[in-house]
């Protein structure tokens, strides 16, 4: 199995094993009140702190009474975050002026590259709604533990590396509770359809 195809396989199964430990969660909170309590999982998601593509600091406060998208990701990734970050405009987009009272979250997985500045450069080519997060490596350590997503650094050759990462959009509420994964393989007017009826 070449380099590129043993990718692709931790890159799905750590997108499948995300997508279980979300399953499992929907299950744990489906199964409120029938005596499992007990073993009700932390919820995805909670509070976090960390710094947008303006270099401001930006936390889970700033975004209270919207909902959003969260997808964890890095700017030197060749193909599924500049894809989803592009759907991702696209919904923003057909938003038109509700967009303001959404956002969407890109949170890197790799601390050493994704500086504000690199965020900012990288996030023009997309919708002005995206904001760029980053921090240093405990606080992105921290929000992705919360989030359930997985990552890990990739050698290249050379000194090059590239991150796997969990490749799930998650939907938010406005008191910031999470709702479900977000399902990106439909049409943009359903997915919008889906975002606003959490507006
Ligand atoms: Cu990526």
């Amino acid at each position: 199995m070449g380099a590129g195809a043993a990718r692709l396989l931790v890159i799905s199964t750590a997108f499948f094993v995300g997508l279980v430990l979300c399953l499992g969660v929907i299950l744990f909170v489906g199964g409120r009140g029938t005596g499992t309590s007990v073993l009700q999982a932390a919820p995805i998601g909670g509070p976090f702190q960390l710094i947008d593509q303006d270099g401001r600091p930006f936390s889970d406060q700033d975004l209270k009474g919207k909902p959003f998208l969260v997808f964890f990701g890095f700017t030197h990734c060749p193909d599924v975050c500049p894809t989803t970050l592009f759907e991702i405009s696209e919904i923003m987009r057909k938003l038109g002026s509700e967009a303001d009272r959404t956002a969407a979250l890109f949170i890197s997985v790799d601390p050493e590259r994704d500086t504000p500045e690199a965020m900012k450069e990288y996030l023009a080519s997309f919708d002005p709604h995206v904001r760029g997060l980053t921090g240093d490596a405990a606080a992105l350590a921290t929000v992705a533990r919360g989030y359930r997503v997985y990552y890990k650094k990739v050698p290249l050759e050379g000194d090059d590396y590239t991150m796997d990462h969990t490749a799930i959009v998650y939907l938010m509420d406005k008191d910031g509770q999470f709702v479900s994964p977000f399902n990106m393989k439909r049409t943009v007017e359903v997915a919008v359809g889906d975002l606003r009826k959490h507006l």
